[in-house]
């Protein structure tokens, strides 16, 4: 598979559906790369995923067109596309779902320079906390990949840190994210703005406002996260 214009045509690909490419890299030989299509270890990741909720509409769509309801929607519209992205491009592609855990926010902070903020999701320069990972494409060879730019940690000059104090039940903190006080809360009586409008932590983040998810995008991931 030829490597030029590879990157352009698997944007082309992605964009009629909101995806979009968010960078990738070379594996190192100090790396434990995971297998490509040949078995091998592969030699380069791309990761797809979303800026705010662009594939929303996309979803939407082909959702009301399906028979029956997944489990996992999202998972299963995402593997339909990028499977077929993959096999065009000669990739084998992988999901942030599936066991055991690809290291894709690791992946990420190497392709897109990114930090993480202190609720765990990484902080985009432009689409702050609203942006996620739909998969990654391994590929059997070199792409002729740029190492990113340096990217301002919008968190490191953050003073009041609105996104620590939203949380009813403080959920997020310096010691880690508190799981099972989350889960509680939000399937309990008194997380109903959580199941409606999503994280209050996530929302009170000043950062890349106008890429927030809409809130019935956020009470789906909810739903997703509680169920
Ligand atoms: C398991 C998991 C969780 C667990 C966390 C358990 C734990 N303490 O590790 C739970 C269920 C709590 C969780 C919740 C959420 N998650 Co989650 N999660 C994952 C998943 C599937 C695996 C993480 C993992 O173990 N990776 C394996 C290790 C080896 O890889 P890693 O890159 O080193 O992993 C890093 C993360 O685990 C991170 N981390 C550790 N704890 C937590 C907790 C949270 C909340 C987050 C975001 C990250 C995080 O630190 C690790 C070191 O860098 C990843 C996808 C993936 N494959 O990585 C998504 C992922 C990390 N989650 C993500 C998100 C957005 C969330 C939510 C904020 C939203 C949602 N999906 O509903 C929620 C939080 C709920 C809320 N209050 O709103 C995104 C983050 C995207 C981003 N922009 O950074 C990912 C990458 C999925 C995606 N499709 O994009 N998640």
């Amino acid at each position: 598979m030829r490597a030029q214009g590879l990157i352009a045509e698997l944007s082309q690909a992605l964009s009629p559906r909101g995806l979009i490419l968010r960078g990738g890299f070379n594996f190192d030989l100090s790396d434990v790369a995971p297998p490509g299509l040949s078995g091998a270890p592969a030699k380069a990741v791309l990761l797809v995923g979303q800026a705010g909720a662009a594939p929303w509409p996309h979803f939407s769509r082909w959702r009301e067109s399906q028979p029956v309801d997944f489990e996992n929607p999202l998972d299963t519209w995402s593997r339909e596309i990028i499977d077929d992205v993959a096999e065009e491009t000669g990739a084998l592609a992988v999901y942030p779902s599936d066991k055991p855990y690809l290291p894709f926010q690791q992946w990420a902070m190497r392709a897109e320079g990114l930090k993480p903020s202190p609720l765990g999701i990484l902080m985009h320069p432009e689409y702050g906390l609203w942006h996620a990972y739909r998969g990654a494409l391994l590929f059997d060879i070199e792409l002729p990949i740029q190492s990113p730019e340096t990217v301002n940690h919008l968190c490191d000059a953050c003073i009041g840190k609105p996104c620590l104090k939203g949380c009813p039940v403080n959920a997020y903190s310096e010691a880690g994210f508190a799981y099972h006080d989350c889960l509680a809360h939000v399937r309990g009586t008194y997380g109903e703005d959580c199941r409606t409008g999503g994280c209050l932590d996530r929302n009170a983040c000043p950062y890349g406002t106008t890429y927030r998810y809409p809130a019935g995008v956020q009470a789906f991931h909810m739903a997703a996260f509680a169920r």
